[in-house]
């Protein structure tokens, strides 16, 4: 190897190294958000330590506390997204999916301007009329916030002012959880096709996502099983790899 050459190594390798440092201090940042057991905690349990997790009973829901007459948000927790050779820390919090708290998922997402948004479903849109009425109306709830139509009476001047400062995500990604429990092979299809708004869960929210698509920020649906851990990872990596 020519010195030249190996001084071309060393600065690209420095490059690499650089770049993990900062990601290290700087994690990407990730807001999930989405209705009531549709597995945002699982999900965030799953994030921090991989592996099988256990059902969560209906008693450990997620819930906050109140302080003059505001819910407090939870802080921040990293996570280190392994994939082969791949690590990749990001950073979330775990919120409530009751309709009380859809103002925290706002106010969250307005305080610590996630690269990367969620909002997490699961199959009860098959079966469930209503679900599927309070879920399309809380993507609405977000969309509104994200675009700029509408935020909530609640929200904190910091995230107000972070609002009007025009935060938008680099990325949205509606996913949909529990593939252990609806996937098919049509699903497969539609999947491998690009076609996935086509699928049933998906098509009550193409309105909204559609929304998201004209204000120029680009909206995934993707598949995961965050109890059985099934597609996790690759989901995480790819869309922060897309950033
Ligand atoms: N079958 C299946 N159940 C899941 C999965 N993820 C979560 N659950 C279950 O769904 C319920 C709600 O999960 P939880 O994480 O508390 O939802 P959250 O309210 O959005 O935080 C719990 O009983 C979980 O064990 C999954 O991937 N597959
Ligand atoms: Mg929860």
């Amino acid at each position: 190897m020519s010195s030249a050459m190996l001084a071309g190594h060393i600065v690209i390798a420095s490059f690499n190294a650089i770049k993990k440092l900062y990601r290290t201090l700087k994690p990407h940042r990730i807001g999930v958000y989405g209705p009531s057991m549709t597995g945002k905690t699982t999900l965030d349990q799953y994030l921090t330590v991989p592996g099988d997790i256990e059902p969560i009973p209906l008693e450990f829901r997620t819930t906050h506390a109140r302080q003059n007459g505001y819910y407090v948000l939870p802080t921040a927790h990293r996570h280190q997204i392994k994939w082969k050779t791949e690590r990749h820390p990001v950073s979330s919090v775990d919120i409530g999916g009751q309709t009380q708290f859809r103002s925290l998922w706002v106010e969250d997402m307005f305080i610590r301007r996630p690269n990367v948004v969620f909002f997490i479903v699961d199959h009860r849109v098959l079966n469930y009329p209503q679900f599927t009425q309070e879920s399309v109306a809380s993507l609405s709830y977000l969309v509104d916030a994200i675009v700029g139509k509408h935020y909530p009476q609640s929200l904190s001047r910091k995230a107000r002012k972070n609002a009007k400062a025009g935060y938008r995500p680099d990325m949205f990604c509606f996913l949909i959880n529990k593939m252990d429990i609806w996937w098919t092979p049509q699903a497969q299809y539609l999947w491998d096709n690009g076609l996935q708004r086509e699928h049933p869960i998906v098509y009550p929210f193409r309105q909204e996502l559609r929304r998201l698509r004209k204000a120029g920020i680009q909206a995934d649906v993707e598949a995961i099983s965050a109890q059985h851990g099934m597609n996790v990872e690759k989901v995480m990596i790819k869309l922060i790899e897309s950033l």
